[in-house]
This record gives C-alpha cells, sequence and structure tokens, in this order.
C-alpha cells in the first residue's frame, strides 16, 4: 500500500528534512505534497534529482491526503485543524499546539510507541530538547527510574529554522541586525528561548517538565532547565544532572546506553558528544557520564548531542508516521 503525504512548512528547515527522510528511508508515498504559505509558493524544492514545486496552504489542500506531517507554527497550525479532521487525514504535528492537550498521544519511538494507538486523527511530537533528553535518558530511566533532572541546554539556531540560520550567517559577515533572536547571537550566548512565564523560566525551560511527564506518564518527575541559545547552526547540546530512585553506577549505565536504539555512546575522555560528530545524524550522542560527587550511588552527569532538525524534530515524526503504518493504526 501506497499514501498521499503532505508537509506543511515544506518550505522549512523542519519541512526539508522531512522530505529526505521520506525518500531515504523509502517511505510507501503515492504522492508528496509540499505546502506552505503564500510567501513560498512557487519555490522548488530538490532532493536526489526529483523537484516539489510548493504550493500555498489552503483549507482545501487536505482532500485525498492519508498523512499530514505539521512543521509550521502553532497558531496557524491550530487553524488548520478543522480541514485536516474534516478530511480524515492523520496529522503528525511537529508544534506545541496539541502536545498538552489530553487525549492527544505524545510520543517518542523509543520510548512510548504504543500511545499511538489511542490517537483521535492528531498524535504531537513533542520539543526538540525533551525528545534529544528523553531518547538520552531513556535507557536509564527503565533500569533506575528517575526522579529528578536539573537540565542546561545549548541550543543551535536553526531551532528556530530557516530565518535562525540565515541570521547567524549575516552576523558573522559583520552585520549586527538581529530580527529572530532577542540579541546578535555570532560570539554571544543567549539565556532566553521562548517567552518568560510567571515563574520566571521561559516556555522552552518549561517544555522538558510537562511534556517529560506525558511522555513518561509520571506526574511527579521534576524537571529544571536553563535554555541558552548558541551560535551553533544545528545540533543541540544538552548537559543534564539526574537523580534516580534506585542505585545506578557509571559502568551500568555506559553498558545500557551502549545498548540502546537510537543512541550512540561516545565516552572515553578522548571522545565526547559534539554538534560536529551528531549534526545530520540520526542518533543522540551520550558522553561525559560521571557519577554525583555528592549523591554517589543514585545521581549522574551527563552530557549530549542530538540534531534537532532530524531525531529533534522531522525524523521523530517520521518514525511515528512509520509505525502508524506498520501497524496500520
Ligand atoms: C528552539 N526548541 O530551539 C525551539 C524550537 O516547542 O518545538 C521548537 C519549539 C518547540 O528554538
Amino acid at each position: 500500500k501506497t499514501y498521499n503525504l503532505a508537509i506543511l512548512g515544506g518550505s522549512g528547515a523542519v519541512g526539508y528534512e522531512m522530505l529526505k527522510l521520506l525518500i531515504d528511508r523509502n517511505f510507501p508515498i503515492k504522492n508528496l505534497y509540499l505546502f506552505a504559505s503564500k510567501k513560498s509558493a512557487g519555490k522548488k524544492i530538490t532532493y536526489k534529482d526529483k523537484s516539489y514545486i510548493i504550493k500555498e496552504l489552503h483549507n482545501s489542500s487536505f482532500k485525498d491526503i492519508d498523512i499530514v506531517l505539521g512543521a509550521i507554527d502553532a497558531k496557524i497550525m491550530k487553524s488548520y485543524l478543522p480541514a485536516i479532521m474534516q478530511d480524515g487525514a492523520i496529522l503528525i504535528d511537529n508544534s506545541s499546539a496539541f502536545r498538552m492537550e489530553k487525549g492527544i498521544p505524545l510520543v517518542i519511538p523509543e520510548i512510548n510507541p504504543q500511545d499511538i494507538y489511542t490517537h483521535k486523527g492528531i498524535i504531537s511530537n513533542p520539543n526538540c530538547a525533551t525528545i534529544i533528553a528523553l531518547t538520552a535518558l531513556y535507557p536509564l530511566h527503565q533500569h533506575a527510574h528517575i526522579k529528578r533532572m536539573i537540565v542546561s541546554t545549548y541550543q543551535a539556531v536553526s531551532g528556530a529554522g530557516e530565518k535562525g540560520i540565515n541570521e547567524l550567517k549575516e552576523q558573522i559577515q559583520g552585520s549586527f541586525a538581529h530580527q529572530v533572536f532577542p540579541y546578535p547571537i555570532a560570539f554571544n550566548l543567549i539565556p532566553q528561548i521562548g517567552d518568560f512565564e510567571q515563574n520566571d523560566y521561559t516556555s522552552e525551560e518549561m517544555k522538558m517538565q510537562n511534556e517529560g511527564r506525558k511522555i513518561l506518564n509520571q506526574n511527579d518527575l521534576s524537571i529544571s532547565c536553563t535554555c541558552v541559545r548558541v551560535p551553533v547552526y544545528r545540533s543541540h547540546s544538552l548537559s543534564i544532572y539526574v537523580e534516580f530512585e534506585k542505585e545506578i553506577d557509571v559502568s551500568t549505565a555506559k553498558n545500557l546506553l551502549a545498548d540502546a536504539k537510537g543512541v550512540i555512546l561516545l565516552d572515553d575522555n578522548t571522545q565526547y558528544p559534539m554538534p560536529l560528530y551528531s549534526s545530520e545524524k540520526d542518533d543522540v550522542y551520550v558522553g561525559r557520564i560521571r557519577q554525583d560527587l555528592k549523591n554517589k550511588n543514585h545521581a549522574l552527569h551527563l552530557w549530549c548531542c542530538g540534531d534537532q532538525l532530524r531525531k529533534g524534530a522531522a525524523l521523530n515524526a517520521v518514525q511515528i508516521a512509520e509505525l502508524l503504518i506498520k501497524n496500520h493504526v
């Protein structure tokens, strides 16, 4: 069987990764349509000798579409939902629009693939930093059960899409103008991603706890985050302190991670994960695993890097689509 697919946001950084992955992973495609706003309509996107013309997104775009991969802004996504539902397509949405809604599965295929069976037309893709952190930590969680995490993120500019990449490029060439980020990002670090909430954390910082609780089905999970934008084009990095209910030591953690799906262990004190290695790769790289100096048997520190356009966005969505068709859901 083959399927009609639509990528919403086909002219953007995540949309392009979705296109590449569908082709490279031989997704059974009947027709593939790329949609975007009027501004990008008519643009030609080429991958592996095949070209796609971006079409303007309308409410009527979803006729005969089986699977919609959403890589557009949350508000715009919400406005198209009635049309998608009416035409009976399944939406796999990368935006934050529906992630925390009750009854809408929020899925990382390595962690909670079973949740796809509960979908009623929408499956949400978690936030990119959340996917990268949880993919790296889930094998340890299964062994020792995570209680608490303190996370600092180092997030690449492409987390803000193509326009984030362009802003860094222009600033490296000498421009000080900035529109996408609140301050110049070239040669700088900006400790704000998203808007500030009442508790002084940013929206991006709250996502890991809120989404983590839903994905792991654990309401008392405590995650405090500091999210920082860094002048790296691609791949988010995270420094994580993680406390467990049960005992765990470094060698057990390394063995678990060495065998884990979607994870590459790179930890021998001459080699460690860096965006340089993880960019344009599917796996999350994990290393620098150390025991906490005080909470010795129950807490670890580690460092991980993952391509947030791939596993943090497009790949996770395509994996969900693959699960759907494999299981005829
Ligand atoms: C960034 N993670 O790096 C953000 C973008 O909830 O999916 C993605 C926001 C989200 O800017």
